[in-house]
């Protein structure tokens, strides 16, 4: 031990001064392991002590934390003949793509690997889509503890935390060896033990857990948003039927049988060969019985007088029977301030698409941007966005009023071979940070659509009551 300790300071690994943290706090003591890349006898080892210290521990495949810690997974799969996964960090543009690549078989267990522990927060984010995928997660091994809060994080998760060595040891050690002066170590020390105090506070509010769906409620500022919270809350229910069936009699007949599994049912009543004008009040008559809200989705995209007479008028009279409808930003606010006119006197709801589920489709970045900051200036009226991936979206935290819908929903991912990109409930609600789960042809083509409905809005449900345990 006390031999790699001293490597690292040698190559720098460790060094001690004056550091301006990317936190912007000063500290007197740095440490970069990406470094080790270029030492190859150090990287190995520092693989070799890792793997020797979980010899007691079983598991199948090994999970290195990108980025700094795959070398060291890869060195360990490689000289210990143990097969290896790798996570994808951005998932956000490859909606198909696997979140955990490599090959593996359901409940094999897999280590995860890290080179620094602060809170834990980074091998939790690997932990849970290893987990996600039917993998067991139950021990992590790690080159350096910092002694943040990291041990017990991890253990409350389940997560069994194998430190090779502790940041004071480290210091200790090079004190021993005349490394570092006796100043040195006392800056070192008084910072450490102050920092650990800050991490415990830090660590509190970064586990806050997620505001309930009735907490919620109270935010939004439109009454269907609020009613939408409330629907949720009392049926235990966050999904959203996308009810893509051919013709408005079997719409009317899947609605009468899923009902009550639902919050919101989903349509797009230009499919319907059969629509009649009386198809608006058969499904509201449906939805006040099952309590669910209807959303039509339109997807208006054009200027604001236009979508306006849109949303009115036509054969379909949307503004008459759907409680939301949703638009596009591609033609600027205009648009929610034209379906605001109609639709806010009503009481009805706008969603704004932010993204879309769709592979190489243009919603991202800029575009996302501009429509939460539409969203915010809108927020009587727009109640929430139909979104993919709102946990990665960067900028000022979302207004916990909005409420996030997304397409795109099967317990199997994969796609449909025309684009449409499919996530698991419980990556969508936990993992995405949506709140809606919005399923189509996972339920509508199954050979049991009310059993299968009933299967997703538990799998969403246990995944919203996670993230707020
Ligand atoms: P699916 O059968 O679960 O793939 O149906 C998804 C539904 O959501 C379908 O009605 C689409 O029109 C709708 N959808 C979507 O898939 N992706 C999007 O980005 C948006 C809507 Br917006």
């Amino acid at each position: 031990m006390e031999s790699l300790v001293l490597k690292l300071h040698e190559i720098s690994a460790v060094k001690f001064g004056n550091f301006k943290l990317k936190s912007g706090i000063s500290s007197p003591i740095y440490i970069d392991l990406r470094l080790i890349i270029s030492y190859p006898s150090v990287l190995r080892q520092i693989s070799q002590t890792m793997i020797s210290s979980v010899s007691n521990t079983k598991f199948d495949l090994v999970c290195g934390v990108p980025y700094t810690a795959l070398p060291i997974a890869t060195c360990v799969s490689v000289t210990h003949n143990i097969p290896m996964v790798m996570r994808r960090k951005e998932v956000k543009d490859y909606g198909t793509s696997k979140a955990i690549e490599g090959d593996f078989k359901h409940d094999q267990s897999c280590l995860i690997i890290e080179d620094l522990v602060t809170s834990g927060t980074s091998v939790l984010e690997t932990a849970a889509p290893l987990r996600n995928i039917g993998l067991k997660v139950s021990d992590a091994v790690v080159l350096i503890d910092r002694e943040q809060g990291g041990r017990e994080n991890l253990e409350s998760n389940g997560i069994k935390l194998h430190a090779i060595l502790k940041l004071t040891e480290m210091v200790k050690i090079l004190k021993e060896k005349g490394r570092l002066d006796e100043e040195m170590v006392r800056v070192v020390m008084r910072f450490l033990e102050e920092n650990q105090k800050v991490a415990a506070l830090e660590n509190t509010t970064k586990l806050k857990k997620a505001l309930s769906y009735l907490e919620r409620a109270k935010l939004s500022k439109n009454p269907m948003g609020k009613r939408l919270f409330e629907i949720m809350a009392e049926k235990e229910s966050n999904l959203c039927l996308a009810a893509d069936v051919g013709t408005a009699a079997e719409l009317l007949e899947i609605a009468e049988k899923v009902g009550r599994e639902i919050c919101l049912l989903k349509t797009h009543v230009d499919i319907f060969p059969d629509f009649t004008p009386d198809f608006g009040s058969k499904l509201r008559a449906i939805a006040e019985k099952h309590n669910f809200l209807i959303f039509e989705d339109r997807k208006f995209a054009d200027i604001g007088n236009t979508s306006a007479m849109q949303y009115e008028g036509g054969i379909f009279h949307i503004l008459e029977w759907a409680d939301i409808v949703n638009a596009h930003i591609i033609s600027g606010p205009g648009i929610v301030d034209g379906l605001k006119l109609k639709g806010l006197p009503r009481g009805k709801g706008l969603l704004l698409l932010a993204e879309m589920s769709s592979a190489g489709n243009l919603a991202k970045g800029d575009y996302t941007a501009a429509a939460v900051k539409i969203a915010e200036d809108h927020s009587d009226f727009v109640i929430g966005f139909i979104s993919v991936n709102p946990a990665s979206w960067s900028g000022a935290p979302i207004n916990p009023c909005f409420i996030h819908a997304t397409p795109g929903v099967q317990v199997a991912i994969g796609g449909d071979g025309l684009g449409q990109q499919y996530n698991t409930p419980y990556s969508v609600i936990h993992d995405r940070g949506s709140d809606i789960i919005i399923v189509g042809c996972g339920i509508i083509k199954s050979a049991n659509p009310v059993a299968v409905a009933r299967e997703y809005r538990l799998q969403g449900w246990s995944a919203y009551l996670e993230k707020c345990n």
